[in-house]
C-alpha cells in the first residue's frame, strides 16, 4: 500500500488500477478507507480462533459508505451531473451529502420518515442537503429515487449504481493486505445488500490475481423484522431498531445470494435484543461503539456460537460497519440509571456515592 507522506490517499489512489472507474477520473476524496482491523481478545477467547473486526466508523462520516460513495460522487462529476439523489436509511445519506458538498454538487436525500438516527440526520443537514421525508419505507424511497433519476438530471448514487461497489470492494483488499490473505470467514450486517456483493467482488478479484491464496466464507446477518434473505421473501412492513438494516427488498438480493452460494457461505436473522446485547458487549469488552445494526454481524457470531458451531482455529474478520454516536438515543434505550448518583462538589461525597470510602 503506497502512502503520500504517510497520509492515506483514499481509496480511489491507493487502489485505482484494480477499480474499473473511468480512465484518468479525479477523485473528490475525503480520504476514506484505510480503516483499522482491530484484533478481539474478547472474540478470540470466546472462538478459540482469531477474530479481527473491521472498524469502518473510522471513516469520514463514520460508516463504511464513504467508500463507494468516492467512487460514485468522483463519476457522477466526471459525467457532468449537477445533483446527485440517495434513498437512505440514514448513512448513505450522510456520506452522499458530505461528498456531494465536496463535489459541489446539490445532494437531494429521501429517507423513511422518523426511522432515521439523529446523528445522520443532522450531517445530511448540516451538509446542506435537500431532505424529502417520505411516508413509507426504505424501499419505497429507492423505488422513487430511481424513478427520479430515470425521469430528471439527478445522478443515482445508491448501490444499484455498480460504481458504488466498486469503491466498496477495497475493503477486502485492505482486509488481504493487512492479514497477507484472505480470512477463513467474513461475518457482516445485511440489509440492501451492496456491502456483501462488494467485498465478494473484492475477494474474488484478489485470489484471481494471486493476492490470496483463499476465498473466505460469506456470512451475512440480518435483523428479524426484516430478514428477506433468509426467509427468501420480501418483508412489506420491515421493522428492526438497527434502523440501518431496516430493508424489506434489497437490491443487491441477486448479488447477496451469489456471494452466499459461491462462497458456500449463508444469511441468518438476528433478534433485536441480540444485536443490542451485542452492541454493549462489544463496547465493553473492545472499546469499540458501533450503532445497533452494525453489531448483528458480533451478534451473529455469538448466536453461532451459543448454537454449537465453532470457528476454533479459524480466522474471522467481522465488519462492523458505523460509529455508535450516530443513534445515541437507541444506545442508551436499555439504560435505565445513566448517572449512578449526583452529589455535592466534594471529594469526601464523591468517594463515599463510588464506595471508595
Ligand atoms: C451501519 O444508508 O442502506 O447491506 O441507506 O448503514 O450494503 O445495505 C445503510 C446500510 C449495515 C447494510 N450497517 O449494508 C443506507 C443503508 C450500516 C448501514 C448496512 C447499512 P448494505
Amino acid at each position: 500500500m503506497s502512502t503520500t507522506n504517510g497520509q492515506w490517499r483514499g481509496v480511489i489512489e491507493e487502489y485505482r488500477d484494480l477499480l474499473e472507474l473511468p480512465e484518468g477520473l479525479a477523485a473528490v476524496t475525503l480520504r476514506e478507507g484505510g480503516t483499522p482491523l482491530v484484533h478481539s481478545e474478547w472474540l478470540t477467547g470466546l472462538t478459540g480462533g482469531e477474530v479481527w473486526l473491521k472498524v469502518e466508523a473510522n471513516n469520514p462520516t463514520g460508516s463504511f459508505k464513504d467508500r463507494g460513495m468516492t467512487a460514485a460522487i468522483s463519476v457522477a462529476r466526471h459525467e457532468g451531473a449537477e445533483a446527485v439523489v440517495c434513498a437512505s436509511t440514514g448513512n448513505t445519506s450522510a456520506s452522499m451529502a458530505a461528498y456531494a458538498a465536496k463535489a459541489g454538487l446539490k445532494p437531494l436525500v429521501l429517507i423513511p420518515e422518523g426511522k432515521i438516527a439523529a446523528g445522520k440526520m443532522a450531517q445530511a443537514v448540516v451538509h446542506g442537503a435537500q431532505i424529502i421525508m417520505v411516508r413509507g419505507n426504505f424501499d419505497h424511497c429507492l423505488d422513487i429515487a430511481r424513478g427520479l433519476a430515470r425521469d430528471y438530471p439527478v445522478a443515482l448514487v445508491n448501490s444499484v449504481n455498480p460504481v458504488r461497489l466498486q469503491g466498496q470492494k477495497t475493503a477486502s483488499f485492505e482486509v488481504v493486505d493487512f492479514l497477507g490473505d484472505a480470512p477463513d470467514f467474513h461475518l457482516l450486517p445485511v440489509g440492501n445488500a451492496g456491502n456483501i456483493a462488494a467485498y465478494w467482488l473484492g475477494y474474488q478479484q484478489y485470489a484471481e490475481l494471486g493476492r490470496a491464496t483463499r476465498r473466505p466464507v460469506m456470512r451475512g446477518f440480518q435483523a428479524e423484522g426484516a430478514a428477506p434473505l433468509v426467509t427468501g421473501e420480501p418483508f412489506p412492513d420491515p421493522e428492526t431498531k438497527a434502523t440501518a438494516i431496516r430493508v424489506g427488498n434489497p437490491a443487491s438480493w441477486h448479488l447477496a445470494e451469489m456471494a452466499a452460494k459461491e462462497s458456500e457461505g449463508r444469511f441468518a436473522a438476528v433478534s433485536d435484543e441480540q444485536i443490542l446485547a451485542a452492541q454493549v458487549e462489544l463496547a465493553r469488552h473492545d472499546g469499540v461503539f458501533v450503532e445497533p445494526a452494525s453489531a448483528a454481524g458480533v451478534a451473529g457470531l455469538l448466536a453461532e456460537l451459543s448454537a454449537g458451531e465453532s470457528y476454533a482455529g479459524r480466522t474471522v474478520v467481522i465488519t462492523v460497519t458505523g460509529h455508535g454516536l450516530k443513534d445515541t438515543a437507541t444506545a442508551l434505550e436499555t439504560f435505565t440509571d445513566i448517572v449512578d448518583t449526583v452529589v455535592d462538589a466534594d471529594v469526601a461525597a464523591a468517594a463515599a456515592a463510588a464506595g471508595l470510602a
